[in-house]
């Protein structure tokens, strides 16, 4: 029994409650080590010494990858084991483990190891019991209930669509020019997204992320200038108020980017302590380096020591921006009026979201005060951080209700994807040993939660990653919408639009010509099954068959007493699949087909495709 590799700790990931009752455990060990897993939760206010049966429960608790991987192709050092452990009458808990690994028995404890006999009575120090102190209903995460139901469909306005914006001079003529550029405007604005909701809606999109609207100078609008208006070129904050009166009559959410980790050159604030220094009242909202030097910004600085990219400013920005000076949110007032934005425009316009830019880079005592006063406003908004790593300090239920799940983007862009020059093959076995991290990685109720997308204004488009493959792509988004959380259509994505990072915001092609209408009815037929089939949702997910030589992947998902297969071939060849044998002699739906399907004991499947099969 292989000790070293036991993984478990109270209060996170590993054991959280999800709600004042019931506590989810999870523990990790050695792969093919351990053959079974007992919990033994006591009272820890129970002070008689710990015995069997007077206070002792045991659970079974099940693995939740029985998966028949290939061991040769596993790189899988654990298996993780889960139990949901439910009735606690009085919400607090001390336990301990018993392993066994079909020779001996091992209680683990959480600071040391005790070898047990089939008839021991387990340890009676409590102390060498993990403690989860007591489950508390303020300390429950919990998101609103409807973010786990949205599709969400994200917009950069200044090239999705023209409305009142025709009339602006300096813009460049739709669609003219791939390149991307803050500069470059080609006047889509917030009128031309409320004359396409109807498109939106009919996608099966209900939620709209926008990236920054308010005044800016540049076209991407992360370089803030007033939070409290929107930017002339995408109208002003009454067509805001009707656009997202004219989304809510549609059952379409709309969640704005809060930039509040830095602003723009062109803020007043900024703009006050370039003019005044040291004398300005704004000085301390930002971090400037050394009081005592000027405080300049401009690009006509020394170049940067290569060494040193930051080397020439004097005061810290996002990134080596120096046109976005960080804002120090220590400071109290720079804090309250950061937090006043936030209200305004909850309060006001009745938005459902924020999602929270550079996120992970603000302290998180601000996103804690930030939480507590907007949902004391609207207590069903949604709060995504911008977060593109693990993530749980700010999934608490304190901060963040998800993060936008770039860790799913890459696994599924790997897989999906073309394999980069000199790129390691991603195989089938490594696409579900990284999605079975994911899995683990967070509670299940934060899962649900998820922001999941294939890409975003800041990454290459998916069609890009698939090598222009517009069936690859398709079978990214077969993945994603059958995950469970809340996924994200990238605008565009759903017509075929391609591009690198630095072409990833093209203007939207309105002309039907120009769109790959195959791929968007497709994308249409997911959304609406979707919407129709809540096992889609589910965030458990089994392993069924996983073949690299054939690159396709069976897994399987329940709910409510439905069960979702879900085959997809990842591969350019045709080819026949092993079917599990609980699939052997079924008769299943093939929901996307609309059919029904007499299975035999394999299937045939053509290059790149997929089915969808409930039982
Ligand atoms: C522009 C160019 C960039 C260039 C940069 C130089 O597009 O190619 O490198 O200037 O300064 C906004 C604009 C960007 C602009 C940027 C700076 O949209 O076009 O870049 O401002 O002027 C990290 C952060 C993440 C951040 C990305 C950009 O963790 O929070 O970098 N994303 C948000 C927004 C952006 C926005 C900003 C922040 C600034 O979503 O759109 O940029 O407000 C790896 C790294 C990640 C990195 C990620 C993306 O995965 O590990 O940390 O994210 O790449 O770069």
């Amino acid at each position: 029994m292989e000790l070293a590799a036991f993984i478990h700790e109270p209060k996170g990931a590993f054991s959280y409650a999800v709600n004042q009752e019931t506590l989810h455990i999870r523990i990790k060990t050695k792969r093919d080590d351990i053959q079974a897993v007992k919990l033994l939760p006591i009272d820890p206010y129970n002070w008689k010494p710990v015995s069997k049966g007077s206070h002792v429960w045991e659970f079974a608790v099940k693995t939740i990858q029985p998966v028949e991987m290939k061991k040769e192709y596993v790189t899988r050092l654990h298996d993780c084991w889960f139990a949901e452990v439910p009735g606690f009458k009085w919400s607090r808990i001390r336990y301990g483990f018993i392993l066994d690994d079909g020779q001996e028995l091992c209680f683990a404890g959480s600071h040391s190891f005790i070898p047990m006999q089939e008839d021991s009575t387990p340890p009676a120090d409590h102390t060498n019991y993990f403690n989860y102190p007591y489950i508390l209903e303020d300390d429950l995460y919990r998101a609103p209930a409807w973010v786990r139901d949205t599709v969400w469909y994200q917009i950069f306005p200044d090239r999705f669509n023209r409305g009142a914006a025709g009339e602006q001079n300096n813009l460049l003529a739709w669609g003219s020019d791939e390149l991307d550029g803050p500069e470059k405007k080609f006047g889509g604005d917030l009128q031309g997204v409320t004359e396409k909701l109807d498109y939106i809606r009919g996608l099966g999109c209900d939620g709209i992320y926008f990236t920054p609207i308010f005044e800016s100078p540049s076209s991407h609008k992360y370089d803030t200038k007033d939070y409290f208006r929107i930017d002339p070129q995408f109208g002003d904050n009454e067509s805001f108020g009707l656009l997202v009166e004219e989304a809510h009559k549609r059952g379409i959410k709309v969640m704005l980017d809060a930039v509040f980790n830095h602003c723009g050159h062109e803020h007043p604030f900024w703009q006050d302590v370039l003019k005044n220094g040291q004398d300005s009242l704004y000085f301390d909202y930002f971090y400037i380096m050394d009081p005592d030097k000027p405080v300049v910004s401009n690009s006509m600085a020394a170049t940067a020591d290569d060494d040193d990219l930051g080397a020439h400013l004097n005061y810290r920005t996002f990134g080596f921006a120096e046109n976005m000076p960080k804002w120090n949110t220590e400071n109290a007032e720079a804090r309250e009026y950061l937090l006043s934005v936030a209200v305004y425009w909850t309060e006001r316009y009745n938005i459902d979201g924020w999602r929270l830019d550079v996120a992970n880079e603000v302290p998180h005592d601000f996103w804690r005060e930030f939480r507590k006063k907007i949902k004391g406003i609207n207590k069903e908004i949604y709060i995504l951080g911008e977060n593109w790593f693990y993530s749980n300090p700010w999934l608490q239920g304190d901060q963040f209700d998800a993060v936008m799940n770039y860790e799913f983007t890459a696994a599924v862009t790997r897989f999906f994807g073309v394999r980069l020059q000199n790129q390691e093959r991603f195989t089938a076995a490594d696409f579900v040993y990284a999605i079975n991290g994911l899995l683990v990685s967070y509670p299940k109720p934060v899962m649900q939660n998820m922001f999941n997308l294939l890409d975003s204004h800041d990454t290459a488009r998916i069609l890009h990653s698939c090598g222009d493959n517009a069936e690859l792509v398709k079978l990214a988004y077969v993945f994603q919408l059958t995950y469970g959380g809340s996924p994200s259509i990238y605008y565009g994505g759903e017509v075929g639009l391609g591009g690198d990072e630095h072409h990833n915001r093209q203007c939207m092609p309105w002309d039907t010509a120009k769109q790959n209408q195959d791929l968007y009815q497709t994308i249409r037929r997911l959304i609406e099954l979707r919407k129709q089939y809540n096992v889609f949702k589910e965030t458990d997910i089994r392993w069924l068959s996983i073949d690299d030589e054939t690159g396709s992947l069976i897994y399987s998902k329940e709910s409510q007493g439905s069960t979702l297969y879900v085959l997809i071939h990842n591969s350019p060849v045709a080819a026949s699949l092993n079917l599990p044998v609980e699939l052997k002699d079924q008769v299943l739906q093939d929901i996307f087909a609309g059919e029904s399907v007499r299975l035999s004991d394999e299937i045939s499947m053509e290059p790149y495709s997929f089915r969808l099969l409930v039982h």
